[in-house]
C-alpha cells in the first residue's frame, strides 16, 4: 500500500462519491467509481444526470478538479446508487444527522446498576484497537467495523441476532491503523470507513456486505486520532476531517461530498501523542477538542487540552478557538468525550487523564476522570474528579441505566503485569456538581481483565431499546486480547 501511497500524494486524492456528478473530466479515473467521463463531464453533462445527494455540483461550484482517486483500486462502475431518488433538486445538501444511538427509547429504568457482559472472542482479531458500531447491512440491526493493529486489518462483523456475529468482509491492505470512523462522506447513504494511523490515512467505502476499493488521501502520516464534523463555515453540511499527529492537526475539507485534499490546512503544535479528539457543535459554533496524551515528558501537570476552530472563508483554515485550552493542568490527558451528564440538558465534556508518575512507564497509578461545562466558559464542574481505572484509554458516552441522563464508560488498559484493564462506568447523575459522587462500577474484575484499546462503540445492539457498549480487548504487552466485549446493564 505504501508504494501507491506514495505515488498519489501529488495529487489531490479526493475521496469520490456521488458528488462528482457533472463535475468537468478529461478521463474516467477523474470521476471515481460511480461515474464514467461522457463528453467531458463525469456522468455527462450537467442537467443529465441525478446526483445521488441532490446536488447539483456545476462547473462553477468547482474549484478543484477530482484527480485523486487511485484508478487501480477504484470500482469505476456506472453503478445508479440505490438511495438515488431519481430527481435532482437543486436544493443545498445537508446529510441528515445520525441517530442518536446514546440515548435509551425503551422504558426508563433508573434501577439498572447490575452490570453484565458478552463477548466475541475471535483469534484472527489479534489486538482489537478500535470499533464503530453502524447499520451496515440494511437489515436493522446495529453491526460493527472492528480495527485490528496486529494484524492490520479491519473487519465488518454483522449483527446476526442473540448476540452473535458474522465476519462479513476482512480489509487487510492498512499499514499500521490506530484509529477508524464510520461516516457517510457524501451523504448517500452507504457509509465510508476512514482508517488512519502511523502509516497514512485511507477511505473505505462500504457498498452494504464488502469493502469498495480504498482511496488514500494525501495527509501527513502518524496520525493517532481522527473525527468528523461540520467543521468548514458556510458550506453544504458535509462531514469534514480533522486528523491528529504529534506536530500539527489537520482538517481536510468535504467539498460536495469529497474530501479535498488540495485544501488540507494544518495547525502545527506539539500534540504529542494526541489520542483522541471531539468535535463539539458543528458550522460556526464547531470546535475541536484534542488530547495532549504526553507520556515522555518530565511528568507534571502540565498538559493541555487544546480548542481549536476553522475560519470562515474561501479557504478555511484551522487555529486555536478563545479560548485555546480546555484547561493546561492535565496530566496525561487520554481521551474525551461529551454528553449530557449532568441531566440538565447542557453539554459536559469528560476528559479521562493517567497521572503517570514518569516519562515513559507503564501506568501503575489510577487514572482520573474529570468534568467541564462546554462553551464559553469551560468551567470545570466536579472539583478533583473522579478515580477509575489504571491507564484509561478510551470514553464512550451512554444513558446505559436509561435513567435519561448520560452516564460516562472508562475503558482502561490496567498496569501491565500488575493488573488488567476493564471497564467504569460512572453514572450521570442531576446535578453532577454538587458533590455527589457518581457512582464506579468496576464489573471486569480482575480474573478475566480486557486491555482497552482507543474507541469503544455505542449501540442498541439487542434491539431491546437501551445502548450497550462494545469494548475492544487489544491485550496486554505481548498477548492479544482477540475480543470484542459488549458491556451491558440489567435489572438487579
Ligand atoms: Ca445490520
Ligand atoms: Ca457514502
Ligand atoms: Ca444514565
Ligand atoms: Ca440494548
Amino acid at each position: 500500500m505504501r508504494g501507491r501511497l506514495v505515488g498519489l500524494l501529488t495529487l489531490a486524492a479526493c475521496f469520490d462519491g456521488a458528488g462528482a456528478a457533472g463535475w468537468p473530466c478529461e478521463n474516467d479515473a477523474q470521476c471515481g467509481p460511480r461515474h464514467r467521463c461522457e463528453q467531458n463531464f463525469c456522468g455527462g453533462p450537467p442537467g443529465t444526470t441525478a446526483d445521488a445527494t441532490g446536488t447539483s455540483m456545476g462547473p462553477d461550484t468547482m474549484t478543484t478538479p477530482s484527480t485523486g482517486v487511485d484508478p487501480s483500486t477504484s470500482t469505476a462502475e456506472t453503478t445508479a446508487d440505490a438511495s438515488s431518488s431519481g430527481t435532482d433538486t437543486g436544493d443545498v445538501p445537508l446529510c441528515p444527522p445520525p441517530p442518536d444511538v446514546s440515548r435509551c427509547s425503551g422504558a426508563a429504568s433508573p434501577a439498572l446498576r447490575e452490570a453484565t457482559w458478552t463477548e466475541y472472542a475471535d483469534p484472527g482479531l489479534g489486538n482489537v484497537t478500535a470499533i464503530v458500531a453502524a447499520e451496515l447491512t440494511g437489515e436493522g440491526n446495529i453491526d460493527l467495523a472492528v480495527l485490528s493493529f496486529s494484524p492490520f486489518e479491519l473487519r465488518v462483523l454483522r449483527n446476526t441476532g442473540n448476540w452473535s456475529w458474522e465476519v462479513l468482509d476482512t480489509f487487510t491492505d492498512l499499514d499500521m491503523p490506530y484509529d477508524v470512523i464510520a461516516t457517510d462522506l457524501d451523504c448517500d447513504g452507504e457509509i465510508e470507513f476512514i482508517v488512519t494511523g502511523a502509516g497514512g490515512t485511507v477511505v473505505i467505502p462500504w457498498n452494504g456486505d464488502s469493502f469498495g476499493g480504498e482511496q488514500p488521501l494525501a495527509t501527513q502520516q502518524g496520525n493517532f486520532s481522527l473525527a468528523a464534523g461540520d467543521l468548514v463555515v458556510d458550506d453544504e453540511g458535509y462531514p469534514d476531517l480533522v486528523l491528529a499527529s504529534n506536530t500539527a492537526v489537520q482538517l481536510v475539507p468535504n467539498v460536495g461530498g469529497m474530501l479535498d485534499a488540495n485544501r488540507i490546512d494544518a495547525y502545527q503544535a506539539d500534540f504529542s501523542e494526541p489520542w483522541d479528539m471531539l468535535v463539539l457543535g458543528a458550522g460556526a459554533d464547531a470546535r475541536v477538542l484534542v488530547v495532549e496524551s504526553d507520556d515522555e515528558a518530565i511528568m507534571l501537570p502540565s498538559q493541555r487540552v487544546a480548542i481549536l476552530q476553522v475560519s470562515s472563508g474561501a479557504m478555511p483554515e484551522i487555529g486555536v478557538a478563545e479560548p485555546a485550552v480546555l484547561a493546561g493542568n492535565f496530566q496525561n490527558p487520554w481521551a474525551i468525550a461529551a454528553g449530557d451528564f449532568s441531566g440538565t440538558g447542557e453539554v459536559r465534556i469528560a476528559v479521562a487523564e493517567r497521572n503517570l508518575t514518569g516519562p515513559g512507564e507503564v501506568s501503575d497509578v489510577y487514572g482520573q476522570l474529570r468534568f467541564f461545562g462546554g462553551p464559553p466558559d469551560y468551567e470545570e464542574t466536579l472539583g478533583g474528579g473522579v478515580s477509575v481505572g489504571a491507564a484509561p484509554g478510551a470514553l464512550a458516552t451512554a444513558d446505559l441505566d436509561c435513567d435519561g441522563v448520560h452516564d460516562v464508560v472508562v475503558g482502561y488498559g490496567g498496569a501491565s503485569g500488575v493488573d488488567e484493564g476493564g471497564v467504569n462506568i460512572v453514572f450521570g447523575t442531576d446535578p453532577i456538581d454538587v458533590g455527589n459522587e457518581p457512582l464506579l462500577v468496576d464489573f471486569l474484575g480482575t480474573s478475566d481483565g480486557v486491555g482497552v484499546g482507543t474507541r469503544m462503540a455505542v449501540g442498541d445492539f439487542d434491539g431491546d431499546g437501551r445502548p450497550e457498549i462494545a469494548v475492544p480487548d487489544f491485550g496486554a504487552m505481548g498477548t492479544a486480547g482477540a475480543r470484542v466485549v459488549f458491556v451491558d446493564l440489567e435489572e438487579p
